[in-house]
């Protein structure tokens, strides 16, 4: 790390009362403000972290320079960081932003960053938090009005390679993979969590697509979560006056969008993505296979709606949101070996799915067999290898017909039903569904028969807490999302 020299200065006021510290960086446009002299050896970690952050993002990683405001002057390119009271307790941090960027054309704003004093010098949740929240200004110096979720998950998306031994990424990565029926732009403020349905670090851990994105199109390096994200920008003014920023021809492109046309450009689009996507989640944890996400072992593994036994004599019901997927395992599958295996789903309402027969071998790279689908029905046979020792079907509804993410609107469900068969002359006679069923996806995976994904994932952790809030307090007000 590179420790630049620091300058220290303090305002006094006409009485002498001592009324701020200042610590400028004499390398970066950054300063550290606070008002009591206990702060002191905070204030230089603060500093020092934000120009190792400064460094890495904006010289390295190609992040746009953020802009930051003091007494309503005008912005320019640089941050201000406040040590204060956040109510968050030690590792709290939040972004505030505070002004339209009235020199540029699109809807960006200039920010300041607050760092709870609480937290002592050497906490590393400092170093961290100023990472997290310098990467919301940057985002904000692109689009300060782009969709919740994309705040978040992208920059947990890049907190995940750049702070490896950080227990917030598979802390939030854990509660997205247990809800994976809910919308992949699902937005919460629900805290602590219950267990039972998302909360709020769903949507940081929804960090997992832009990883997709980065492994899948990005050949795994962080300067494409950069790249992406100045795709979301468009003209107009922000609006400071409301509870949050708005921009005054609206966020379009949306981030939804704005990746669907990056991709197009690729060849492909949004909704291959999202199915190769819904397949590369399962291909997580201990079942990861080396061969999908760059470092899949570490992420938690979905939540299994159902485990179905051989011979599948019953279909499994089950309910999911659009951009959402069920992961369903088959279990006994050497009573299949060498037979030709059936599997149908049948689907409501029409519009757009997708599902994969996923089939692992022990060393070798797991084999993904595309269930073909015309409108809501969808089919696929195979002859399933003698050497398989893990089965899992997963089915995706992706939209009714249309989708606007930026809507936030959670309400429209699809249900399925799934029927697996295969030939056999000797059917077993108990054979059939093994668990209960969880066809109701409003009242979240209760369901965790079968369940490979990781004991108490959901708990809340005091000590992850306070870093996470990071925008919550921005989008309280603006957002009411829609959901039943
Ligand atoms: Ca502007
Ligand atoms: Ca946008």
């Amino acid at each position: 790390m590179q420790i630049f020299i620091l300058m220290l200065m303090v305002c006094m006021t006409v009485s002498g009362r001592v009324e701020a510290y200042e610590l400028e960086s004499t390398e970066y446009p950054l300063k550290v403000v606070w008002d009591s002299s206990f702060d002191d050896e905070l204030a230089v970690s603060v500093l020092s972290s934000a120009e190792t952050a400064w460094e890495r993002q904006f010289k390295q990683l190609g992040y746009e320079i953020p802009w930051t405001s003091e007494g309503g002057n005008l912005p320019y390119r640089g941050m201000i960081f406040y040590l204060a009271d956040t109510g968050m307790g030690a590792g709290g941090a939040m972004v505030e932003p505070v002004a339209d960027v009235s020199e540029t054309e699109i809807c960006d704003c200039a920010s300041v960053i607050t760092i709870d004093n609480a937290a002592s010098a050497e906490d590393p949740l400092v170093a961290e938090g100023v990472f997290h929240e310098l990467n919301h200004a940057s985002q904000y110096a692109v689009d300060c009005s782009e969709h919740p979720s994309a705040f978040e998950s992208f920059t947990i998306a890049l907190i995940s390679s750049e702070f490896p031994e950080s227990t917030i990424v598979p802390w939030v990565i854990s509660n997205f993979q247990d809800f994976p029926e809910y919308p992949l732009n699902y937005w919460t403020m629900d805290f602590p969590c219950n267990g039972s349905e998302p909360c709020f670090p769903y949507q940081l851990g929804s960090a997992l697509f832009p990883l997709f994105l980065r492994d899948k199109f990005g050949e795994g390096n962080a300067s494409f979560l950069s790249a992406i994200w100045k795709r979301f920008r468009q003209n107009g003014e922000i609006n400071m006056s409301g509870m949050s920023p708005e921009c005054s021809s609206g966020n379009s492109p949306d981030y939804f969008t704005a990746i669907n046309e990056f991709l197009i450009e690729k060849g492909t689009s949004f909704d291959d993505a999202f199915r190769e996507f819904s397949f590369w989640r399962a291909i997580t944890g201990e079942h990861d296979d080396g061969h999908h996400f760059k470092v899949g072992s570490l992420y938690a593994s979905p939540q299994i709606a159902q485990s179905v036994s051989i011979p599948f004599g019953s279909p499994v019901e089950l309910i999911l949101h659009e951009y959402s997927s069920r992961y369903i395992e088959l279990t006994d599958i050497d009573l299949a070996y060498g037979t030709n295996v059936t599997v149908k789903v049948d689907a409501n309402p029409e519009g757009l799915w997708s599902g994969s027969v996923l089939l692992w071998k022990s060393g070798e790279e797991v084999i993904v067999l595309p269930i073909e689908f015309e409108s809501n029905s969808g089919n696929l046979e195979f002859s399933m290898p003698s050497d398989v020792n893990r089965c899992i079907v997963t089915v995706s509804y992706h939209n009714h017909g249309s989708y606007n993410a930026d809507s936030m609107n959670y309400s429209r469900k699809g249900d399925f039903t799934l029927s697996v068969s295969h030939e056999t002359s000797n059917p077993p006679v108990d054979a059939g569904v093994d668990s209960g069923s969880d066809a109701d996806a409003s009242e979240g995976s209760a369901d965790d028969s079968g369940c490979n994904c990781k004991a108490g994932s959901s708990s809340w952790s005091p000590s992850m807490f306070p870093v996470l809030l990071s925008a919550m307090l921005l989008f309280r007000k603006k957002y009411r999302p829609h959901k039943e």
